[in-house]
């Protein structure tokens, strides 16, 4: 091998070993191996060597150039290797550290919204005794919403619901469902008992003050099975309520009432004090949720044969027990998107929705 090409082998591996990064060891491969490159100029020289030297010299030069290349590939291998490295030394976290603590008030966002952590805690509750969640659509046909409820045409219920209508294609008018019982008649028909439902959803009245909004949240409930009695209803109504307000002896009344879609049908109330607001003592009733047998005609419009098949339904306004567990006086900032109401009512997105005492 001649000088010039043993020294260049030797400069060219020293500048390799040297490469500490990918960007300068490509500087290196560029000056010796790239078009202008030291040893791709000496290759090109070639040409001008005496044919009898000829052989030999590119036998050399392809040796180099072989060697070279060997040098490159590994270096390569070892700076990205120290480049993962240094990265994985840079992002290095600590995964077994605990959550960083919400503090109500002094957090720079907000929490999760009330709303949403009930509708969390209704799924975990309800979950635990066996339910599922359904969802349905917001616009709703009459019948689903009103006909297979057993609200006829002009039954005094329609004109309570304060419907909003939507504008009518092919005659029909669909309305934005009044409640969430559309959702358990859609369960009923495309689904065989027996059935556990819960409906957390979005509901609209055409209603607005100081209590009401025009949209408003519903959580509804849905039993289907044989032999189901008035029994069930009240064992997992009364474990329902005394699980959600963390009050293990919360006094739970039922009371005759009245709905088109059961028979009997049965409001729901818990002991309260009407005048600190507490609950679970005081002697005073706070009407708290709906229920009843799901009358046989309903069972029967969804294709449900009501002498095979008994069932118990019940529901309740989502604002409403939100409000009452957490004592917030006032609907209105629920819709509003306040920081300062969220950092104070919200809740911490890391803590899972209580489950209080648990079912
Ligand atoms: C209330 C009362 C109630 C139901 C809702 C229901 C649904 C079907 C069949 C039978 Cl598909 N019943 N739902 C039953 C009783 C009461 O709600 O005061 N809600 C805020």
């Amino acid at each position: 091998m001649t000088d010039d090409l043993a020294a260049l082998r030797a400069e060219t591996e020293a500048a390799i070993a040297a490469a500490a990064d990918p960007r300068a060891l490509d500087a290196v491969r560029v000056a010796v191996l790239g078009k202008s490159g030291s040893l791709t100029a000496l290759l090109k020289g070639l040409g001008a060597v005496a044919p009898e030297a000829r052989k030999e010299r590119g036998a050399a030069l392809n040796q180099v150039k072989s060697a070279i290349e060997a040098a490159l590939e590994a270096q390569r291998a070892v700076v990205e290797a120290r480049a993962l490295d240094a990265r994985l030394a840079a992002e290095r976290m600590d995964v077994s550290l605990p959550p960083r603590p919400f503090a109500p008030g002094t957090a720079a966002e907000g929490g999760i919204h009330p709303i949403a952590r009930t509708m969390e805690e209704l799924t975990t509750l309800f979950g635990a005794m066996g339910f599922k969640v359904a969802e349905g659509p917001d616009i709703e046909s009459d019948w689903h919403n009103f006909g297979a409820l057993n609200i006829p045409d002009h039954h005094p219920a329609r004109q309570d619901h304060d419907t909003f209508y939507v504008p009518a294609v092919d005659g029909r008018r669909p309305v934005l469902r009044t409640h969430t019982s559309p959702v358990q008649i859609r369960t009923m028909l495309n689904e065989a008992p027996p059935i556990r439902v819960i409906v957390p959803g979005r509901t609209y009245r055409a209603d607005h003050d100081a209590t009401h909004s025009p949209m408003f949240h519903q959580v509804e409930g849905l039993v289907i099975d044989r032999n189901i009695h008035l029994g069930h209803l009240k064992g997992c109504l009364i474990d329902f309520l005394r699980a959600f307000f963390g009050i293990a002896d919360l006094p739970v009344r039922f009371r005759a009432s009245y709905f088109p879609f059961t028979e009997p049908s049965m409001e729901v109330d818990i002991g309260w004090s009407r005048k600190t607001g507490e609950l679970g003592k005081g002697g005073d009733w706070l009407e708290i949720l709906g229920s009843g047998m799901v009358h046989p005609k309903v069972l029967a419009n969804c294709g449900i044969d009501p002498r095979e098949w008994q069932g118990f339904a019940f529901g309740m306004g989502i604002e409403r027990i939100t409000m009452l567990k957490h004592g917030i006086p006032d609907l209105r900032p629920f819709y509003e998107a306040d920081i300062r109401w969220l950092r104070h009512y919200g809740a911490d997105p890391l803590s899972p929705p209580s489950l209080v005492e648990g079912v």
